[in-house]
């Protein structure tokens, strides 16, 4: 079991890395050191969503400023004495990777290497070495293995595909973590997880997105022919998977993480529009007739799926909510929360949606 004292969390004004630290000060069971955010607070950044925390003072840290920023990193290191990092920070969103790709390569891939590069510096010693007791965790994606056919489901061991902008810069970051553990020695450990939902998703993914569509009455857009498959994981199910490779990951190795629950957007937009019509007070029948098929993403990755007996077999976690309950609990939560969002849904996010779905619809 590793013994953490000061985390760094990069990303955490986002909507996993913001659960994640939410988790490690309310549930973590035995983690009693600080915690970091170091967060650009880019359109997908919101300081709200952990302002509670932040307020309660003691443990919680932010930090403003970019993963690329060598000398901000660096004094983070020096100024919390950092023993471990976990990563979301990234530019997230596919489609934005289409219509804009040198951000993605900005933060995923420079951002990456500057914090992998400031970690090699603050935890060598002076024989040349690096220190074993820290650790540098890597939040990745199943998307880096590029498309599936109708059967089967990535391992560990299969080799990257990227198909996107979005993921290919995903995958030079893993191969970067990869190659500093390798060429120097840095402990890492990696994990790829399946697509996430639930509270603080930015809403410009499709369940936050087609929640608040029902909730406007707006069209709710399918890209294609709506029969492309991706694997649903609960966003704390993909957390208490995290802080158990934090604790007991093997240094080195890399650790998949999924729901084994696939959908097709289409079949999941059905269920989704029965939970927030019953849940909104709205009209079920109305809700099917706005689902709006659009023109479809370029080289739209067809079916994810993930195999996750690693992590299951050697370290003994599962998936804890069924799919059902966690869209309950999603809907439920942005139901209760117009506060969050009509503060996210404007400026640069009303800027984007009319230029990403309102031509295409
Ligand atoms: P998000 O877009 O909601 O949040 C990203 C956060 O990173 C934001 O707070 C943003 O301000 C911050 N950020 C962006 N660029 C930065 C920079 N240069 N410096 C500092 N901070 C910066 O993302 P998310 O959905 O929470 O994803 C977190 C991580 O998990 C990412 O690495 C993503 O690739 C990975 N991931 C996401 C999913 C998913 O379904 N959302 C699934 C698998 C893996
Ligand atoms: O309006 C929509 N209509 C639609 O049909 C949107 C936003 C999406 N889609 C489709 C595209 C995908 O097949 O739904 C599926 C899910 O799309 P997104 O929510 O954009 O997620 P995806 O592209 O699968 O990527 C997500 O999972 C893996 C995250 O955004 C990534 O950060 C993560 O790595």
């Amino acid at each position: 079991m590793r013994s953490l004292q000061n985390i760094l969390v990069t990303g955490g004004a986002g909507f996993i890395g913001g659960n994640f630290i939410r988790f490690l000060l309310e549930k973590a069971a035995g983690f009693s050191g600080r915690i970091v955010n170091l967060d650009a607070l880019t359109y997908a950044g919101n300081r709200k969503s952990l302002e509670d925390l932040e307020a309660r003072g003691g443990r919680y840290f932010f930090e403003y400023g970019d993963i690329s920023d060598r000398p901000t990193v660096e004094a983070i290191f020096e100024k919390y004495r950092i023993d471990t990092v976990v990563h979301f920070a990234a530019e997230s969103h596919v489609d934005r990777s289409i219509l804009g790709p040198e951000a993605f390569v900005k933060t995923n891939v420079m951002g990456t290497f500057t914090l992998l590069d400031a970690a090699r510096n603050y935890w060598g010693e002076s024989d040349g070495t690096l220190r074993q007791d820290v650790l540098f965790h890597h939040i990745s994606t199943d998307e880096v293995y590029g498309s599936l056919g109708e059967t089967g489901a990535f391992t560990e061991a299969t080799a990257y595909d990227p198909r996107s902008p979005y993921s290919a810069s995903k995958a030079a970051s893993d191969h970067l973590v990869m190659a500093y553990h390798h060429t120097y020695g840095l402990p890492v450990t990696l994990s790829n997880c399946s697509n996430n939902y639930g509270p603080y998703q930015f809403p410009e993914k499709l369940i936050p997105l087609s929640i608040l569509n029902m909730l406007e009455g707006k069209p709710l857009p399918v890209y294609g022919d709506g029969r492309n498959i991706r694997d649903w994981l609960y966003v704390e199910d993909h957390i208490r998977a995290v802080w158990t490779i934090l604790q007991k990951g093997r240094t080195g190795e890399k650790y998949h993480i999924g729901g084994e629950n696939e959908w097709e957007n289409i079949q999941l937009l059905r269920v989704l529009i029965d939970i927030t019509a019953k849940k909104g007070g709205l009209d079920p029948e109305k809700l099917r007739g706005s689902i709006t098929y659009v023109t479809d993403r370029p080289g739209h990755d067809r079916r994810y799926a993930m195999d996750c007996s690693k992590i299951k077999e050697e370290l003994g976690w599962k998936q804890e909510l069924g799919f059902e309950e966690g869209l309950e609990k999603t809907v439920d939560w942005y139901l209760a929360n117009p506060g969050w969002i009509a503060g996210i849904r404007t400026g640069e996010y009303r800027k984007w949606i009319e230029k990403n779905y309102e031509k295409r619809i």
